[in-house]
């Protein structure tokens, strides 16, 4: 008998509803889901792959162990995988002391409900400083700059598309990737809304990506010169008098003279060259923004994975505050997400801001940014000696062998460990370093609500997926991992019943502090949340959507399947802010002082050479969804894309294999000549180089590709946010 479940693809940032058809445990059909209240029916060839991805036979079911004289893995049960990591764990720790744990957090755990939630308990259970996630290789530079600007890491203005009349896009290509900071589901669907209804699309990128083909204009930028562009136009605005701050917001922008000075270095004839943008259309997108109804600038990992990434994303907002656009329906607004926190908590209005640096880093001493080390300094960390050196990691969702820069470094500084656990569903590049790869459950064994990127998406909607299915025998459910892990950490032992102890906890603090700040009984909240024995993410879940703005309950999401609409965008100006001063702080220090001291030095110099960028496949995943045959069948997509006037002069030929060296490394690839790439830049996607030893991926192995990421340097990265520097990598390409 087929049933049918909805459920959330929690692949993507893009949050569609799937109908899924069921035969008992298993997947005859996966469809867009036409009642999800955001989605509509929509989704793309990744969300179909979920039925192959759950019956995958290389994916890891049961523990496995490791044996590191033989490199062989075993099967375990759960007891001896925990016993074998109580035992090993614990006493590292107690001879090297917390720090000698390093934790890295993948970018699956941002669309998952246990890791978003019991991570933090974990890596509070670890007491180690040597926390590191995805984040420094992807929107680091964006939390830095709205952080300084409005308040919180999490106070990012996210276009509003469905209202807009004017788009100013840079660094994304939401054809491909479904949209990042900026969740909304079927992105070509409502970009394409924007031109039915008269308005304008302009991509900037250095590359005519398939979003750049169906805009108004593509502005072919040269790479890491989105700062120098952003701040072009906001010297024309300046000195064509076009600033118009909103009314509503006036009163709270702190610093526009420090930003009008500044913009003086910045005139379109003094960038044009730097950028290789005409001086003229520079100028004109200025005025245009301007004269808009409403206009929304928007910029993603190409902004941020460079260089300049802070102050690119700085300026992302500089000019949507400057041309009245922060705030306003079809400008750059704040979300209100139903599960509250970050800028929805407390009073409002003013808060402590954010502060950098609390710690730094032992060998380079790079600073902490929101409590995580950027990942340009984990190799150095684990291979040089002394107090305080790595020398067991956990890594969770991640994989860094891929994704991280100077990967064959941080290959070999993993392998180099003494002890290493991984939470992961498949034996990879990285994992196959653990000592213990502890599985997951079925995805349609666990609930589902997107806590970080409902706080992101173009409307407020709230949908929570049930269990479509209890877990199997033989399986554990990964919130209870990471409580485990927690409580090993803790020094409670491994056994089973710290899952509780460890959860009773957690829910026991957050419920005081919620108690406390709407001055009701903690007893009494805990029993509600409680009823029905809800526990685990459930109970945690259901306290953040009781105490949210919405006052919502976890009942009523799982009474609407299809996902509660609570509205488009509404103006939160000033409520939103938590700033140390209450204000819009336009001129953050930090950010003067970087502008200042590297970007306008910066305009003295041109990099003539050819210069490496990258790129994203709507049937790829980052790195870990290329065992499924359905996804990576068809042409091969890890080529390097070389202009056809550079593949002349460099003597490549279509088809035929080049070589491409950085200061750092070198790879061996297929050319694809193409015209959709500006000349002096070449492209070649992340997530490949599948040929590694002991990983357990016949498919992604057969379509190994190349690993892009050894040719990035751990020493180039952004000062101010500690990002990773993946795109405008000096490189050079000769024939093979
Ligand atoms: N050159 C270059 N490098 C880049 C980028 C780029 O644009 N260019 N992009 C960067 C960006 S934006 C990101 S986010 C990072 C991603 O970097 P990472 O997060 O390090 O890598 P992923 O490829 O996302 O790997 C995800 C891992 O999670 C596992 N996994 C999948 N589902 C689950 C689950 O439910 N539970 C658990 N426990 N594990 C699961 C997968 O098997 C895989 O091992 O890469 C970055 N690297
Ligand atoms: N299909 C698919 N979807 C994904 C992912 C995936 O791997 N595959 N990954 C997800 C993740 S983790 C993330 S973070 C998002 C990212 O989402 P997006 O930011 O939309 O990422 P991309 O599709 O890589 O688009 C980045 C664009 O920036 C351009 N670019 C490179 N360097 C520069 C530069 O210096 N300046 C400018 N202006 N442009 C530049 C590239 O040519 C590319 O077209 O996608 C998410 N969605
Ligand atoms: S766009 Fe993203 S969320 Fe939607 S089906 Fe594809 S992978 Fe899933
Ligand atoms: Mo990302």
């Amino acid at each position: 008998m087929t049933t049918i479940a909805y459920r959330t693809c929690p692949l993507c940032e893009a949050t569609c509803g799937l109908e899924l058809h069921m035969e008992g445990r298993d997947i005859t059909l996966v469809r867009g889901d036409k009642d999800d209240v955001f989605s509509k029916g929509f989704l793309c060839p990744k969300g179909t792959a979920i039925k192959e991805l759950e019956t995958d036979p290389d994916r890891v079911r049961v523990p496995q162990i490791r044996d590191r004289a033989s490199d062989t893995w075993r099967d375990a049960t759960w007891d001896e995988a925990f016993a074998y990591i109580g035992d090993r764990l614990p006493t590292i720790l107690d001879t090297h002391g917390r720090d000698a744990l390093g934790i890295y957090m993948g970018n699956p755990c941002a669309h998952n409900l246990a890791p978003m939630i019991y991570n933090r308990v974990m890596n509070q259970a670890a007491r180690t400083t040597n926390l590191y996630s995805a984040s420094t290789v992807d929107q680091m530079p964006k939390q830095v700059s709205a952080g300084l600007m409005f308040g919180t890491g999490l106070s990012v203005p996210v276009p509003d598309i469905d209202h807009t009349d004017y788009l100013l896009m840079l660094g994304a290509n939401p054809f491909a990737s479904n949209g990042s900071l900026m969740t909304a589901p079927d992105m070509p669907g409502r970009l394409r809304a924007i031109r039915a209804r008269g308005g304008r699309i302009v991509v900037v990128d250095p590359r005519r990506s398939k979003t750049a083909e169906e805009s108004d204009e593509w502005v072919a930028l040269r790479p890491g010169t989105d700062a120098q562009f952003l701040l072009a136009i906001v010297q024309t605005l300046f000195s064509e008098n076009l600033v118009s701050v909103s009314d509503h917001i006036a009163e709270f922008v702190e610093g526009i003279e420090i930003v009008r000075e500044l913009a003086q270095y910045f005139a379109p004839e003094t960038v044009a060259g730097v950028c290789g943008v005409e001086a003229d259309a520079i100028r004109r997108i200025a005025r245009e923004l301007a004269a808009a109804p409403s206009a929304a600038v928007y910029g993603r990992i190409g902004t941020c994975v460079q260089e300049f990434g802070t102050v690119a994303s700085w300026a992302v907002d500089v000019v949507n505050v400057l041309t009245g656009n922060l705030d306003r329906r079809g400008g750059a607004m704040f979300n209100r997400p139903a599960t509250g926190g970050g800028n929805t908590a407390g009073a409002g209005g003013k808060g402590r801001g954010v502060r950098f640096g609390r710690r730094s880093s032992r060998v380079r001493g790079l600073p902490e940014f929101f409590g995580e080390f950027p990942v340009v300094v984990l190799a150095e960390e684990i291979e040089t000696p002394g107090d305080g050196q790595i020398r067991a990691m956990i890594t969770v969702a991640g994989n860094p062998v891929l994704s991280n820069p100077d990967s064959l470094r941080l290959d070999r500084a993993l392998a180099s460990l003494e002890f290493m656990v991984s939470v992961d569903i498949y034996r990879n590049e990285t994992t196959r370093h653990a000592d213990v790869i502890l599985p997951v459950e079925s995805m349609l064994a666990r609930g589902h609500y997107d806590i970080a990127l409902r706080s992101l998406a173009v409307r407020n909607i709230a949908t929570y997926s049930a269990p479509v299915y209890d877990i199997e025998p033989g399986q554990h459910r990964e919130w209870e991992t990471l409580c485990r892990l927690a409580g090993i950490l803790q020094g409670l032992g491994h056994e089973y019943d710290v899952v509780s102890t460890v959860d009773d906890f957690t829910i026991g603090v957050l419920v005081e502090k919620a108690a406390a700040r709407a001055g009701v009984e903690p007893a009494e909240l805990l029993a509600q949340l409680s009823a029905n024995g809800r526990r685990g993410p459930e109970r945690i879940l259901d306290l953040m959507l009781r105490t949210g703005p919405y006052g919502l309950t976890l009942d009523q999401l799982i009474e609407n399947p299809h996902g509660i609409d609570l509205g488009p965008l509404e103006p939160r100006m000033p409520e939103v802010l938590r700033t140390e001063s209450g204000r819009i702080e336009l001129a953050p220090e930090m950010i003067v002082n970087d502008v200042r001291e590297r970007l306008i030095p910066s305009l003295d110099r041109v990099h003539n050479g050819l210069t490496l960028i990258g790129r994203r496949d709507l049937r790829s995943n980052n790195s870990w969804m290329h065992n499924l045959r359905i996804l990576v069948k068809g042409k091969n997509r890890c080529t390097l894309h070389v202009n056809s006037n550079d593949a002349r002069r460099l003597l490549l030929t279509d088809g035929g294999m080049a070589r491409v060296a950085s200061k750092t490394g070198e790879v061996e690839i297929v050319v694809e000549i193409t015209d959709s790439i500006r000349e002096g830049v070449v492209s070649i996607p992340h997530g490949w180089g599948h040929d590694s030893n002991g990983a357990q991926m016949a498919i992604a192995r057969e379509h190994a590709g190349v690993n892009v990421n050894i040719l990035a340097s751990v020493n180039d990265f952004d000062p101010l946010s500690g990002n990773a520097v993946l795109s405008g990598i000096p490189v050079e390409v000769a024939p093979l």
